[in-house]
Formats: structure tokens, C-alpha cells, sequence
């Protein structure tokens, strides 16, 4: 079924990119704020309070929180500008110590004022100054690059709204569903690679497009010639390492992982449960059959690599993947048109129709062999803006491509995505490589 008929998700983001593509800023952050509200219409006061894990935040920290970032780094900033309510700063700052103190990462989720309508309210209070300030060039001036690393940063949040309410229903054991859609028709899979000779490649973002700090510097790397997947792993190969004893053979296991499975009981992917015999998976569109050609989702890093093991076949590197992405995809415009146009958002992940032909992002994120760190030269932003990515570059792996709940503008060849090894509520996949 064609995208516009069934996806209202899809359609909404659609328009977000062509007001994204008319340029003004204060339409792009309109855009983009009003996709927040969008995506959170249909949960109430009660599903936007939980907190169902200490990764996970409740909804309406979310909500708070994106709004928190353009009140702390932009509008305060402004001598003239009055603050929505003092203790915001304390309760909305994720992590940013040079900011202040922060209330508590794990007991997000039991504080009950402000009230979802106020943060509502603080949402719409700071949209409206921002907006009457964009139209002096002088403010703009003065913060455009500061709101579009603000307005990024609202859209990363978007893909952790999702993936937290996910977790969140999913933790009820009536299962409830996010959004009922309908599911895309899945795409049989063939067992095709791409070889890309070894050489000197260049990594690393550059253009005028915007792009966060950790893909820069731009930088050359020597690769040796590899292998690399054309198709994501799929549920039907999972099943297959399932079967085989796959949770319950050590020597394919990191010894981390083999901890986290033997502490956590993990048998299978995460919010895979059996019903007569018969694997399911809940979605954002609530429990349904697992089905065999969807790419495996809700994989850690150590499952990823077990599976690669047991295949005989490892991960690629993070350069591995952006190599082989830019070599097997004409342009990048055409990569982030030709796939994510046609995106079919089901349930909490999609297929795009592309995927079994090459296309190289996938619906969802790839983990890589990579560990998280700086470029060459890498430089945090100065003052408190620095503290967004690059402190982050310890213990965590790098994940590529982007998911069916990513943002179609975050789509390039060079985004780093990043988490701890055992995190699995992330819409996270695999392609192997040799
Ligand atoms: C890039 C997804 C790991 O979840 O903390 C949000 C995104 N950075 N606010 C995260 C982010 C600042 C980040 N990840
Ligand atoms: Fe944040």
C-alpha cells in the first residue's frame, strides 16, 4: 500500500522536510516542534508519566527537556528574557554540568508536577518567544546554529520518545498498542555482498549540511578489502542461531555478554515472547507474529556479535559501513529520498520496499565493530554545548544508518549513533561482514 494512504506518521514527516527544504529557520524549528506534538498526541497524562527503566525517561521529560535545551542555550541568553519557572533548569538538564546540577536520571519517572498540561505550556511558551524572536536577523544571527543543533537535538528526542514509550507499554501486561497501522508486505531476502577493494578512504562529514561534532573531523583511514552484507540480518537467520543453541553456548559469547545473558535470562531478542509455540514480537502497533524476512530488531551489541560468530562472519567497522553506504549509493540525496520517502511505518518498525535491494540505511540501526570515539582531532564546541556528544566517547559502541522512528533528515552516511554494549531498546539491527 503506498505510503500517503497509509501513514499519517510519514505524511506528517514529509511535509516537515519540505518545510525543512524552504529554509527559514523559524519554519524548519515550526516543523519540527509541531512532529513532537504529533507523535505524542495519542498518549495521555498517565502514559507520559512512566519511567519503565532508568535508560528510559518518561514522556513528558521528553517534552520538557527539548524545550529545556533552546530555553538554557538560546533564550537565556537574551538579557530581556524571562524564564518559564526557575526550577526547570534543575529538573529538564539531562547531563550538561556545566549547566548546574541535575535531578536524577533513574526517578524521572516520580515526579508528577509540573502536570503534563503545564509542560504543555512551557512548550508553547518558549516556542513563542523563540518564534517572535526569529524575526529580528540580529537573534538570528546571533543563535541560528545554536537552534539547529537545538532543533536536531528535539528530533533525536522524537526516536527516544518512541523507543521509551515502547518500553514503557511493552512492561504492561496488557501489551497496549502505541498507534494501529497497518504492517508493510516484507521483502524476501537473497544472500548478496558487496566487495569493496582495500585503499584509502576518507570518512568524516564535510559539505555545508548540517552534522554533529563526533563525525568531524573529516579524516583518511587505510581499510583492508572486505566484505559487507547487502541485507540486514533477519528474524528468520535469528531464529535459525536461536535454535541452534545460540543463547546457551558460551563460546559464542564475549565474555560481557555471556554475563548479561546469564544475569538477564536472555533467550531471544528483546519483547520477543512464545505463544503456542510461535514467536511474536510487540510493536508500537502492539503483540504480532514474528515475521521470518523483517530485519532483527531490539538486538544489544553482544547478541549482534554472537550471531556474527556463529555465522562464521564479524561486524564491520564503523568505516567499514560508511565506505561501503557512500561506494554502493549513487548520491546521498538519492539514499535519503529514494528510501525514506517510501518509508511504511509499522507498528514501531518498517520495511522500505528498497531494502532487500541494496539499500544501504536499513529501517533499522546497524550495530558496528566500533567503539565510540574521537576522531583525529576531534574538538568539542566550547562551554556547555561541548558536553553533547564528546563526553560520551568511553564504553559505548557506534551504530550506523538510522531506524524506522529516525528522523529522515538525520539520514547520512556519516551519523554516529552510539550506546552501551548491552542496550537493546533501541530499534537496533545488524548487517555482517567478512
Ligand atoms: C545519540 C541517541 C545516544 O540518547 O543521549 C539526546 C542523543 N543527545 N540528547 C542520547 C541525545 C542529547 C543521544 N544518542
Ligand atoms: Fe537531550
Amino acid at each position: 500500500k503506498a505510503c500517503s494512504a497509509c501513514c499519517i506518521l510519514c505524511q506528517t514527516e514529509r511535509q516537515m522536510n519540505e518545510n525543512a527544504a524552504d529554509s527559514s529557520l523559524s519554519k524548519q524549528f515550526e516543523s519540527v516542534r509541531r512532529f513532537t506534538d504529533r507523535i505524542t498526541a495519542s498518549l495521555s497524562p498517565e502514559d507520559c508519566m512512566v519511567q519503565s527503566m532508568e535508560d528510559a525517561s518518561p514522556v513528558r521529560w521528553h517534552l520538557a527537556h527539548g524545550t529545556w535545551f533552546f530555553e538554557t542555550f538560546v533564550l537565556k541568553q537574551e538579557a530581556d528574557y524571562t524564564v518559564f519557572d526557575k526550577h526547570f533548569s534543575y529538573l529538564f538538564n539531562s547531563y550538561y554540568n556545566a549547566i548546574g546540577e541535575q535531578f536524577p536520571r533513574p526517578n524521572r519517572g516520580t515526579i508528577s508536577r509540573p502536570g503534563l498540561d503545564c509542560i504543555r505550556e512551557y512548550r508553547r511558551y518558549v516556542d513563542r518567544e523563540l518564534l517572535s524572536r526569529l524575526q529580528s536577523p540580529d537573534f538570528v544571527a546571533r543563535h541560528a546554529e545554536t537552534i539547529t543543533v537545538g532543533l536536531n537535538h528535539e528530533q533525536q528526542h522524537q526516536e527516544l520518545i518512541l523507543t521509551d514509550i515502547k518500553n514503557a507499554l511493552a512492561s504492561n501486561p496488557m501489551l497496549p498498542v502505541y498507534e494501529d497501522r497497518e504492517f508493510a508486505p516484507s521483502n524476501g531476502t537473497t544472500d548478496s555482498w558487496a566487495e569493496i577493494t582495500d585503499g584509502k578512504y576518507d570518512v568524516g562529514h564535510d559539505g555545508d549540511g548540517f552534522c554533529f561534532d563526533n563525525e568531524l573531523p573529516r579524516h583518511t583511514v587505510f581499510l583492508p578489502a572486505f566484505r559487507i552484507s547487502l541485507n540486514l540480518t533477519t528474524c528468520g537467520q535469528f531464529i535459525e542461531f536461536i535454535n541452534d543453541g545460540g543463547y546457551e553456548r558460551p563460546e559464542l559469547w564475549l565474555s560481557l555478554g555471556w554475563n548479561a545473558v546469564k544475569e538477564r535470562s536472555w533467550n531471544a531478542p528483546l519483547y520477543w515472547m512464545r505463544r503456542d509455540g510461535r514467536w511474536m514480537q510487540f510493536t508500537l502497533a502492539g503483540l504480532t507474529p514474528v515475521d521470518p524476512d523483517w530485519p532483527i530488531c531490539h538486538v544489544s551489541y553482544f547478541e549482534a556479535d554472537a550471531f556474527a560468530r556463529w555465522a562464521g562472519k564479524r561486524l564491520p567497522t564503523e568505516f567499514e559501513w560508511e565506505v561501503a553506504c557512500r561506494s554502493l549509493t549513487e548520491t546521498r540525496a538519492e539514499a535519503n529520498t529514494g528510501q525514506f520517502a517510501d518509508k511504511l511505518f509499522a507498528g514501531g518498525y518498517a520495511i522500505h520496499p528498497t531494502l532487500s535491494s541494496g539499500g544501504f540505511f536499513g529501517s533499522v540501526w546497524q550495530w558496528t565493530a566500533s567503539s565510540y570515539q574521537a576522531y583525529p582531532g576531534y574538538r568539542p564546541p566550547p562551554g556547555a554545548i561541548g558536553e553533547y556528544n564528546g563526553k560520551f566517547m568511553c564504553n559505548q559502541y557506534v551504530l550506523r544508518g538510522g531506524s524506522v522512528a529516525t528522523s529522515q533528515s538525520h539520514i547520512r552516511d556519516t551519523y554516529r549513533n552510539f550506546f552501551p554494549a548491552d542496550a537493546r531498546w533501541q530499534f537496533s539491527g545488524f548487517r555482517l561482514a567478512e
